[in-house]
């Protein structure tokens, strides 16, 4: 395999150059010290090497100090009291939508809708619009690369309303098949919702292009961030999708909170899914009538504290060179394919390091994902495995279940060299239990 110089295609879709202002060079032991696990030894001579970023991020200091400093000096809520402590709240919970809109380069932060995460972003589109505009008949188009919250959602629509899906396949090495996409695509398809960047394989299907091809047949677009939003500089005004969903906790922010980016255009023609307070401008006995968006679509009270983490995460991440860290997470993969591959019995998922994030799964012949995550724990290394709620994926790789390591850029190479060892490790734990019970049998 020869390293190709260029680590940032233009392949990368909907990725332009960053927005970001900090330095080109990215050196992950200057960001460390901002995570607080990894100067903690999980167990006594046993420090963390965090490995599972794609299930979530591990947060930096001034993310949980802008959530602390909420909830000890201004605990006020939003919108509705006309007190100094309920406007200071108002206002850093209205700020932090405007660093996102900046983040992901929306025209207007009422573009922007607060969620509880991805899924809940998804399901308010599947919901909101997907019961709005479709009918009988109509064709919606996933790719089998989704995970279930790009799924599950658009099957409970397609009941409803008697909707079709169908699916894109992926090539052998796991890539979005875009043949299959043009060939399932007609004027009968009324939604597309695709992945910016499978979890499983970290494969980055060709969203702009994608995007392109669906506005030709008047398809609405629907792109899944909540993988390529807190690794790949996004702007949506280039994009051109008509709703992102992501999560806060993959980018370094807390759980609890996601967003639903959208075209004004769609949230305007979209009615709201949950009613109550703060979605209102004026209600009577028997009718109401909406506030405007985004509030429209945050009924009750927001994630405050969250929310405001979620800026000082935005605010984090924006110190860096997004293409530096970009940069920094390919080298990784690039690092863990070629160390991976040597290792005897090991088989790596996905396409070649550079057509993908910094998502890579793979397998172990005879020991099982779970069995080998369990092992790697006692190293103090934390991957994930199983089917990472991507079951259809792993039914077209033949595999029940695959261990995977996902980076941020607090990782670094020597961790992959420790992941290898914990592999080797575990694989001979593995043979020696293997031979007492063949023994005893
Ligand atoms: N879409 C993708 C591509 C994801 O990776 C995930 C979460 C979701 C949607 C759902 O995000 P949520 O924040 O609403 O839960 N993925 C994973 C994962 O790979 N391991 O744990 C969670």
């Amino acid at each position: 395999m020869t390293e190709p110089t260029d680590f940032l295609p233009k392949a990368v879709a909907g990725v332009v150059p960053s927005r970001g202002h900090g330095s080109a060079a990215f050196d992950p032991e200057m960001v460390r010290e901002d995570f607080p696990p990894l100067s903690w030894e999980l167990r006594p001579g046993i420090p963390l090497v965090y490995l599972d970023s794609a299930a979530t991020s591990l947060k930096p200091w001034p993310v949980i100090r802008a959530i602390d400093e909420y909830l000890a000096t201004y605990p006020a809520n939003v919108h509705r009291g006309l007190h100094t402590m309920s406007e200071r709240a108002t206002e850093a919970f209205e700020l932090a939508r405007q660093k996102v809109a900046h983040f992901i380069g929306a025209a207007d932060s009422s573009e922007v809708v607060f969620t509880h995460g991805t899924t809940e972003s998804i399901n308010l589109v599947a919901q909101a619009w997907g019961r709005t505009f479709l009918k009988e008949g109509d064709e919606i188009i996933l790719s089998v690369l989704e995970h279930h919250s790009n799924i599950v959602p658009w099957q409970m629509l397609a009941q409803q309303v008697g909707a079709v899906l169908k699916f894109v396949d992926m090539t052998d090495d796991g890539r979005l098949d875009f043949d299959s996409y043009e060939e399932q695509l007609s004027d009968k398809v009324r939604l597309v919702a695709v992945t910016g960047m499978s979890n499983v394989l970290g494969s980055i299907p060709p969203v702009h292009e994608m995007v392109e091809r669906a506005h030709r047949v008047g398809a609405v677009v629907v792109v899944d961030g909540a993988q390529s939003v807190p690794h790949l500089p996004i702007d949506v005004a280039s994009l051109d999708a008509d709703f992102l969903a992501f999560s806060a906790h993959k980018m370094c922010g807390p759980t609890g909170v996601g967003v639903l980016y959208g075209k004004r255009e769609h949230l305007e023609a979209m009615p709201p899914l949950m009613g109550g307070g703060n979605m209102i401008l004026r209600v009577d006995r028997s009718s109401s009538e909406w506030n405007d968006v985004p509030w429209k679509f945050e009924a009750g009270t927001p994630a405050i504290a969250e929310a405001i983490g979620l800026g000082a995460a935005v605010d984090y991440l924006e110190q860096f060179d997004r293409d530096a860290l970009l940069a920094h997470e390919r080298k990784l993969t690039w690092h863990a394919h070629r160390a991976l591959e040597n290792v005897s019995g090991v088989r790596v998922l996905g396409p070649a390091p550079w057509q993908k994030g910094g998502i890579v799964s793979f397998s172990v012949a005879g020991v099982h994902p779970h069995d080998l995550a369990q092992l790697l724990d006692r190293e103090g290394v934390a991957i994930r495995a199983g089917h990472h709620c991507a079951m259809p994926l792993h039914e077209q790789m033949h595999l029940p279940a695959s261990a995977r390591v996902s980076f941020s850029l607090y990782n670094t190479v020597e961790e992959i060299d420790i992941l290898v060892h914990a592999i080797e490790v575990a694989k001979r734990v593995f043979r020696r239990h293997q031979g007492q019970r063949n023994m005893t049998a």
